[in-house]
């Protein structure tokens, strides 16, 4: 008997520790340094992150879009894909609760919207409603992605979502780029923002 829980034990154990090797090094390593691609999930405050734009992509949109370049500035040009990334993106395996989410925006670290190495998407449970009103705060880009402050360069809003960029945390306000869909290149705000919202 006791052989036997020693048994399970080990494998149960070895199971374990091949998860941790694939899940947590990568988002502990990315979300210490400043390569990597991260998805953050502002509704249930969230970060995950991955090697490749793709295989963020993939976890992004639930597993709806799994054949993103691996690259993004490869993704920009690519059209269809624009377009696969706005609508709902269902949960799989999950009961009631979060049942979808909505891409909100992708962050990029250089202009042009490319990246030298490392992309922000951020998603919610909704997608941004065309009312003039504020729909998300994302008060302080560090808590997804310490290193992301002061680094966005450029971005894409989807879901009909304008995407404001503040220079200091929401509450702060400090300069912004006023609520836009999509910039190319961010002018005095480049390499500034701390808070974004949603709207
Ligand atoms: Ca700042």
């Amino acid at each position: 008997m006791n052989a036997l829980r020693a048994s399970a034990g080990t494998v149960l154990t070895a199971g374990l520790l091949f998860a941790g090797v694939v899940a947590v090094p990568a988002q502990a390593s990315a979300a210490e340094g400043t390569g990597g691609h991260c998805v953050y999930n502002l509704s249930t405050d969230t970060t995950a992150c991955y090697s490749t734009f793709r295989a963020a992509t993939a976890d992004a949109t639930n597993g709806k879009v799994t054949d993103a370049p691996i690259s993004a500035r490869a993704a920009l040009a690519d059209t269809s894909l624009q377009k696969r990334l706005d609508g709902p993106m269902p949960t799989a395996g999950v009961g009631t609760r979060e049942a979808v989410d909505y891409l909100l925006s992708i962050e990029y670290d250089i202009a042009n919207l490319s990246s030298s190495g490392g992309t922000l998407t951020i998603k919610g449970n909704a997608p941004c409603v065309e009312d003039g009103q504020r729909d998300y705060t994302f008060n302080d880009v560090r808590d997804a992605w310490p290193s992301w402050n002061d680094r966005i360069s450029s971005f894409q809003g989807y879901n009909t979502c304008d995407v404001n960029h503040y220079e200091h945390q929401v509450i702060n306000g400090g300069d912004t780029t006023g609520p836009k869909r999509s910039m190319t290149t961010m002018g005095s705000m480049s390499n500034k923002t701390t808070g974004l919202t949603f709207g």
